[in-house]
Formats: C-alpha cells, sequence, structure tokens
C-alpha cells in the first residue's frame, strides 16, 4: 500500500542547507523503473562532497542524496519486473543504473558506462521515503542480512571489497588502510582480514584505534601523532620493507601524500577517497626503480555488489553504526566534516 506522502532531505543550492519536508510521491513510473520505499540509508562521505560542491563534477540540483538505500520494492515500471519483484528487499546503490550494452558494461566495468547515473547526485537518492530507482541496478539483499546492517554495504561495503580485489593480494600479505576508521575504512579492515589480509590501520583518534583493533588490525598508526609515517608503516611489516598494498579509504588529500613511499617495491596503490582537488605525485624514477603501481578503483559492479551483501549476511564483515534520524541528517554532515565519526551512520527515514 502506498499511502501518504513522500518526505525527502533536500537541498538546491551548493553547500546546502539541507531541508526535510513532504512532497507528493512520484508514481508514474517509466518503463525499467521501480519504486522503493527506503526503511534505511547509510550516509557516504561522497554525500557530504556532493552537499559542499567540492568536487570537479555538476551534480543535479535541487538535490535528494543518498545512496546507500535499503528498502522494498513496491512498484514497478513497464519491463521492470524482469529484474525485482514487488515486495523484495532491494538496495540502491551509488550506480542506479547504466546501458548493460556498450563495452565497458559488456566486460562488468558498469561504472565506467558513459551512460550511468548516480543515486543521490545524477538522479534523486535514498534520501527519501519513497526512490524511484532502476530495477535493473538493484541489489537483492539477503534474507538474513536486516536492512539497517546492510545498507552501508551499498556503497562503502561493495567499494572497498572491489578496491581490495584490485590490490590483488594473496593470503598473509599486509594492506596499509590510511582512513581505516571512517565508513569505507572500517569496512576494509574486515573484508580484508576475510581474505586473510594483515591490516596496518592509519586514522587518528582514540575511538577510531579501538574500532578497528577490535575488527583485526594487528597496527593502528594515528597519522596525527606519528612522527615519521613512512617509517613506522614499513616497520609495522615483519621485513621492514613494508605493506604489498595501500587502499587509501580517507577523504582528504593528505593520506596521499606518502603512500607511494611507504608500500613495498613491487607494492600497488589502490586510490579510492576522493578528495576533490587533489594529486598523486609518483616520482618517474622511483616508479621504475621500485616497481609500484597506482589504480583507482570506483565502486564496483552488481555482481561486486552482490558478492559483498552475500559477505555480510554471514556475520563476518558487520558495520559498526549508530541510527539517527533522516532529520538529523544536518547533524551528521556536521559532525562528518570535523571527523568526528567512527564506522557509519544510518538514517532510519521515518523518524
Ligand atoms: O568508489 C569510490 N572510490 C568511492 C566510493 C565511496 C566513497 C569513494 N568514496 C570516497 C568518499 O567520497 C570519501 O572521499 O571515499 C572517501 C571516504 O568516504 P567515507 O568512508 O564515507 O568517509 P568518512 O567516514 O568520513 O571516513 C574518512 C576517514 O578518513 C580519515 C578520517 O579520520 C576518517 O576516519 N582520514 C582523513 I579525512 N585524513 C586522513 C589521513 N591523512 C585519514 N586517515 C588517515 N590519514
Ligand atoms: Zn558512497
Amino acid at each position: 500500500n502506498i499511502s501518504g506522502q513522500n518526505r525527502v532531505a533536500i537541498f538546491d543550492k551548493k553547500g546546502g542547507p539541507v531541508s526535510v519536508k513532504d512532497v507528493p510521491i512520484q508514481r508514474d513510473l517509466k518503463r525499467g523503473e521501480a519504486l522503493v520505499r527506503v526503511i534505511y540509508s547509510g550516509v557516504c562521505h561522497t554525500d557530504l562532497h556532493a552537499m559542499l560542491g567540492d568536487w570537479p563534477l555538476d551534480n543535479k540540483l535541487p538535490l535528494v542524496g543518498g545512496h546507500e538505500g535499503a528498502g522494498v520494492v513496491v512498484a514497478l515500471g513497464e519491463g521492470a519486473d524482469q529484474y525485482v519483484k514487488v515486495g523484495d528487499r532491494v538496495g540502491i546503490k551509488w550506480i542506479a543504473t547504466s546501458c548493460l550494452n556498450c563495452s565497458f558494461c559488456r566486460i562488468g566495468a558498469e561504472p565506467n558506462c558513459p551512460n550511468a547515473q548516480c543515486s543521490g547526485f545524477s538522479v534523486d537518492g535514498s534520501f527519501q521515503k519513497y526512490a524511484v530507482s532502476y530495477a535493473n541496478h538493484l541489489s537483492i539483499i539477503p534474507d538474513e542480512l536486516p536492512l539497517d546492517e546492510a545498507a552501508p554495504i551499498l556503497c562503502a561495503g561493495v567499494t572497498v571489497y572491489k578496491a581490495l580485489k584490485e590490490a590483488n593480494l594473496t593470503p598473509g600479505q599486509w594492506v596499509a588502510i590510511p582512513g581505516a576508521g571512517g565508513g569505507l575504512g572500517h569496512l576494509a579492515v574486515q573484508y580484508a582480514v576475510y581474505a586473510g589480509y594483515r591490516v596496518i590501520a592509519i586514522d587518528t583518534g582514540s575511538d577510531k584505534k579501538a574500532l578497528c583493533e577490535k575488527l583485526g588490525a594487528e597496527r593502528f598508526i594515528d597519522f596525527k601523532t606519528s612522527k615519521n609515517l613512512v617509517d613506522d608503516i614499513k616497520a609495522a611489516t615483519p621485513d621492514g620493507f613494508g605493506p604489498q598494498a595501500a587502499v587509501v579509504a580517507a577523504s582528504g588529500a593528505a593520506a596521499y601524500e606518502q603512500a607511494l613511499d611507504y608500500i613495498r617495491p613491487r607494492g600497488v596503490l589502490v586510490a579510492v577517497g576522493l578528495p576533490g582537488q587533489a594529486d598523486i605525485k609518483a616520482n618517474v624514477f622511483f616508479t621504475v626503480f621500485r616497481s609500484v603501481r597506482v589504480v583507482g578503483s570506483y565502486v564496483g559492479n552488481r555482481q561486486d555488489a552482490q558478492e559483498a551483501l552475500d559477505i555480510a549476511a554471514t556475520g563476518k564483515v558487520k558495520t559498526t553504526y549508530k541510527t539517527l534520524g533522516l532529520s538529523q541528517l544536518p547533524q551528521v554532515y556536521d559532525d562528518m566534516q570535523s571527523g568526528k565519526i567512527a564506522g557509519r551512520i544510518v538514517l532510519d527515514i521515518d523518524q
């Protein structure tokens, strides 16, 4: 039963403010669209970048953000029933749709599809009670996984799961994770441990240290108090040569500055965090001499999302989160900007 009004968190211009209001529900679904009753949504730092407008890409305005939406399908447009049914528990992720037919989609590089749409960026996202999305990219949430626990897997989880695949490690190898105490990072620690990798967590403060250690990081290095980050990270590996990979999951540019120096020869820097203005400076001589690689990793495809959810459904990777109401989104953005959030915030869309 679709009744009542829609409730949305929306902003009209760069920098906000974000306001929560009631608007009519959109029921005229186009071909391939699905109407999802969103119950919970995670808040990703990407939502904050979009609200602040600090990326070199423009989002739609006004915008309803959110791309870690977990809910239930309540109505389908024509042709959408080949992907999902009314009543299915589904996830709205960052990639809202892609053409599924270009040379990128055909090899499973759906995020690189030139016609991809992004939830909470180029189309309205999950910070609303009723979200119109695209059936072809909805994720099916496993029965054993509660919707609130599933929400952060839809961006943070799938992104770091995919980034670790890109690092191409084998069990027993070491990965440094700058940003390890944040939304993406704390899940990266867990997917890494799940895969048999050894984790050096890098972040700041006692809350994030405790969180990372609880989740299985063998070392925690505080980037604000370390006197020599490169030496400290290298010293954390038994032979002193440093980790085989760095998966940079921090939202700030500084986290990239020394990563090429502390990974070991033949290591890989996987770029995940998205500071709007930043460069990775790679000295040519030492890139060759040390034979290091730099790889960008952008969310994941439909299968990556399904795999990340399936692992979370085993309970071996679990989001650490606090639940707040949709109406508290402005406060969440403030806290995120000042680095106060360890793990994730999940919004109850009805509160
Ligand atoms: O597909 C992608 N590549 C993708 C997908 C989703 C999100 C990329 N992202 C991007 C976001 O846009 C954002 O830029 O990843 C970044 C992290 O998102 P998040 O995990 O949602 O942010 P957070 O919860 O605020 O955590 C960031 C952590 O980084 C730490 C902070 O202390 C915080 O715990 N951090 C910072 I800022 N600077 C650091 C540094 N120099 C650092 N940790 C270590 N070293
Ligand atoms: Zn995200």
